[in-house]
């Protein structure tokens, strides 16, 4: 069940949580969030050491292919194939199954990305991930109790730093998953009387949202660096999006998945279509 909005003490003071927060264990207290709100935000699914190993792993990484290089941020795509502790990342315990609880095994994901962002870089850009409502749906058909979009693209966004106002934190609109459209630009900070509001958390917390939420990064202000580890989950006839092309799948990587995990690399039995 749902704790509503929650005060808890970080290293650096109190904060309290500006979303609803959800148990690990409530995959029906996240599903319903992510119908009405458009995400689930889900307390301490990481232990210490845990955000430790992982942003070790991070800094480990070399750039190759569309990985993105600046002076303020580092972007490694497809993590998983990599380092096996990245790929267990791909069916962690209580997150993937939010992701069955959607789509049942007809799953997979399409993509994972490590973060490294710098003080100084801003992320500030809303935009939803994707879009799939029907053309020339109204709004007000989308917001209407009984209409229900399916979902077919989620992110669960891994926080390996504590997400204060000044280390870029995501912002989200809640409830702008109806919207049927995106941000028309920087500017459109709002929908429907709600303004983007930054997701504080903590280290190890877990933000799983939909592709149609209005969301954006920010800008570090702090002297820190941001660690941000992305899982990419999609109903299985969703394209994953493997680069680069063509895509080869580390062999050291599939002799130690699990046939769960190799199941969400894409391995699916013969259906439709092939
Ligand atoms: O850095 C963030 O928190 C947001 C990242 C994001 O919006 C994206 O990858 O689409």
């Amino acid at each position: 069940m749902s704790t509503a909005t929650a005060t808890v003490t970080a290293p650096n003071g109190t904060f309290r949580y500006l979303q609803p927060t959800y148990r690990l264990d409530d995959t029906a207290g996240h599903a319903r969030a992510l119908e009405e709100d458009g995400f689930a935000l889900i307390p301490g699914v990481l232990s210490p050491d845990e955000i430790a190993a992982t942003r070790a792993a991070i800094d480990r990484c070399a750039h190759f292919g569309l990985d993105g290089k600046s002076p303020t941020g580092d972007h490694y795509k497809c993590v998983f194939n990599r380092e096996r502790l990245f790929l267990d990342f791909a069916d962690r315990p209580g997150v993937v199954d939010l992701a069955y609880a959607i789509w049942g095994d007809w799953c997979h994901i399409i993509g994972m990305s490590a973060w490294r962002s710098r003080p100084g870089h801003d992320g500030w850009s809303p935009h939803t991930d994707r879009l799939f409502s029907a053309p020339n749906l109204a709004e007000s058909a989308l917001a209407a109790p009984d209409v229900k979009l399916p979902i077919f693209i989620c992110t669960a966004h891994y926080y390996l730093s504590d997400q204060t106002s000044e280390l870029c934190p995501t912002y989200v609109i809640p409830g702008s998953h109806t919207a049927g459209r995106g941000p028309r630009g920087k500017e459109e900070t709002e929908w429907r009387g709600r303004k983007l509001e930054p997701v504080l958390c903590r280290a190890g917390d877990v933000l799983f949202f939909r592709s149609e939420i209005w969301h954006t990064g920010s800008k570090n202000t702090s002297t820190d660096t941001r660690y941000l580890l992305q899982v990419h989950y999609a109903q299985r006839d969703i394209a994953q999006k493997f680069s680069p092309w063509p895509f080869h799948y580390n062999p050291e990587i599939l002799a130690v998945a699990t046939p769960r995990q190799q199941r969400l690399l894409g391995k699916h039995p013969e259906g439709a279509y092939g």
